[in-house]
């Protein structure tokens, strides 16, 4: 069957069979069934542009795509939109060791970028699970975060410039690299975040960091939950940590089932902290560490001596994710100032354990950086949508403890369509409307991932 936008393409460009629109139309959600009408591979910034004005003319619904790794359901094309796959657009295409900038095409893999910057001697310092799947043009549109946000902040921070495709099928090419441009808004942040509502994200400039020097692991027991804090205090008086993860015992056994692992300590905790350090303060790590013990919130812990054995106590987090993966559970991905967490987590733990009391509840995430991951774990008696709809019962609950602590009720994994109905819990009416007037800006015909993160 003819597709209106068919013109654009060379032949295998468009696929509009039913196994690619059901492949391409989705992320890593399940609760929304895929329905692309279309997906389309475009292989140049130029294809970009003549698609989005042809979409424009058309009133086509876009809904740009990465690496699919996604948890809100922000690259769902649920009601017959017309997929943009970056995933031929993968080339790196230049990098400059002046400016120390590594300048990609959208469809580069996260893994990939940190490979040709280790070949340069240089460090791409923004990583997770996913990043041997999710591409850079995904991990700009939702301004990704993962495991070393406390010492290197997140994706924005790394964005040294950006030209994207906008709703109107104008290209804008934002900073262009520079470290200094005193010149009115800088737009580059604009699209940082804004999940493929604004435009279609094209090519990245990334600025790349110094090669750290080794790094050690650290994996301790912790009694209490809010006692995590102050071990990471403790720690963070000491030295400069690259990382500061946690997870509780519940995800500890489900990581260890799964991938058949030896437990990290002889005895389990109800909480376990990972942190890693340059292994030049391997003193002062360890002289924490005794301080924690004796102040009684840690009770054991591991600390590696090969980097074989640093890699498998960060599988014990990393494989939190895949390991629940079976479980299909309920997320919640939520962020408070690190001063607010202490009362933040007694209050959820709290609550969680009042609405939830039959529920497995998995803990995890970056607390270092005051993002913590609720995962409430589905089971076997309840079906998807029962268990779902119990949860969500139970959010509202939760976002207003997020809100009275003025947090987030999406730290890193977006608002996509599953957390968009919440968002006011954590941006006022004023900014909503002020997203909304952006929206009408740059995409004034709603055909850029429409339905997403704005109602
Ligand atoms: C993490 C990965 C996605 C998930 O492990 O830090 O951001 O499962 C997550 O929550
Ligand atoms: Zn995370």
């Amino acid at each position: 069957m003819s597709h209106p936008l068919e013109s654009l393409f060379e032949p295998g460009q468009l696929k509009q069979d039913a196994d690619t629109c059901q492949e391409w139309g989705r992320d890593w959600t399940r609760s929304h069934s895929p329905r692309a009408s279309a997906v389309v591979f475009p292989e140049s910034v130029e294809q970009v542009v003549e698609l989005v004005r042809l979409a424009v003319a058309c009133r086509i619904a876009l809904v740009p795509s990465g690496g699919r790794t996604g948890l809100s359901g922000g690259a769902v094309a649920a009601n017959g939109e017309v997929v943009v796959s970056f995933d031929r657009m993968n080339r790196i295409l230049e990098f400059d060791a002046a400016d120390r900038i590594l300048t990609c095409q959208a469809g580069v893999v996260t893994q990939a970028v940190q490979q040709r910057a280790a070949e340069h001697g240089l460090f791409y310092p923004v990583d997770f699970a996913s990043a041997g799947s999710s591409q850079i043009g995904g991990n700009v549109a939702t301004n990704a975060g993962g495991i070393k946000v406390i010492r290197y902040g997140l994706t924005r921070d790394w964005v040294a410039g950006l030209r994207v495709v906008s709703g109107k099928g104008e290209l804008l090419d934002c900073n262009r690299g520079l470290v200094k441009n005193a010149t009115g808004y800088d737009l580059r942040h604009l699209f940082v975040g804004s999940e493929g509502t604004l435009g279609c994200i094209v090519e990245v400039d990334l600025r790349l960091a110094p090669t750290p020097v080794p790094q050690s692991v650290m994996v301790v027991g912790v009694n209490r939950f809010r006692d995590i804090l102050k071990v990471l205090a403790e720690f963070q008086a000491a030295l400069a940590p690259s990382a500061f993860e946690f997870f509780s015992q519940v995800a500890l056994e489900k990581v260890v089932a799964h991938r058949n692992m030896r437990p990290p300590l002889a005895q389990p905790t109800p909480f376990y902290a990972l942190l890693e350090f340059d292994s030049t303060d391997l003193a002062a790590a360890e002289a924490a560490f005794a301080r924690t013990v004796e102040a009684g919130w840690v009770s054991d812990g591991v600390l590696s001596h090969s980097e074989a054995q640093a890699r498998d106590l960060w599988q014990l987090r990393e494989g939190i994710s895949e390991s629940i993966a079976q479980f299909l559970p309920y997320k919640n991905d939520l962020s408070v100032r690190i001063s607010r967490l202490p009362d933040f987590l007694d209050d959820v733990d709290e609550l969680v354990a009042q609405r939830y009391p039959d529920f497995e509840v998995c803990w995890y995430g970056h607390i270092g950086d005051g993002n913590l991951h609720l995962n409430i774990l589905k089971p076997e008696a309840l079906s998807i949508d029962e268990f779902y709809a119990r949860c969500a019962e139970v959010s509202p609950e939760i976002f207003r403890l997020v809100a009275a602590r003025g947090g987030s009720i999406s730290a890193e994994h977006g608002v996509g369509l599953l957390k968009r109905d919440y968002l006011e819990f954590s941006r006022s009416g004023e900014e909503l409307a002020v997203m909304a007037a952006l929206k009408q800006v740059l995409d004034p015909a709603q055909i850029m991932n429409p339905g997403k993160l704005l109602a």
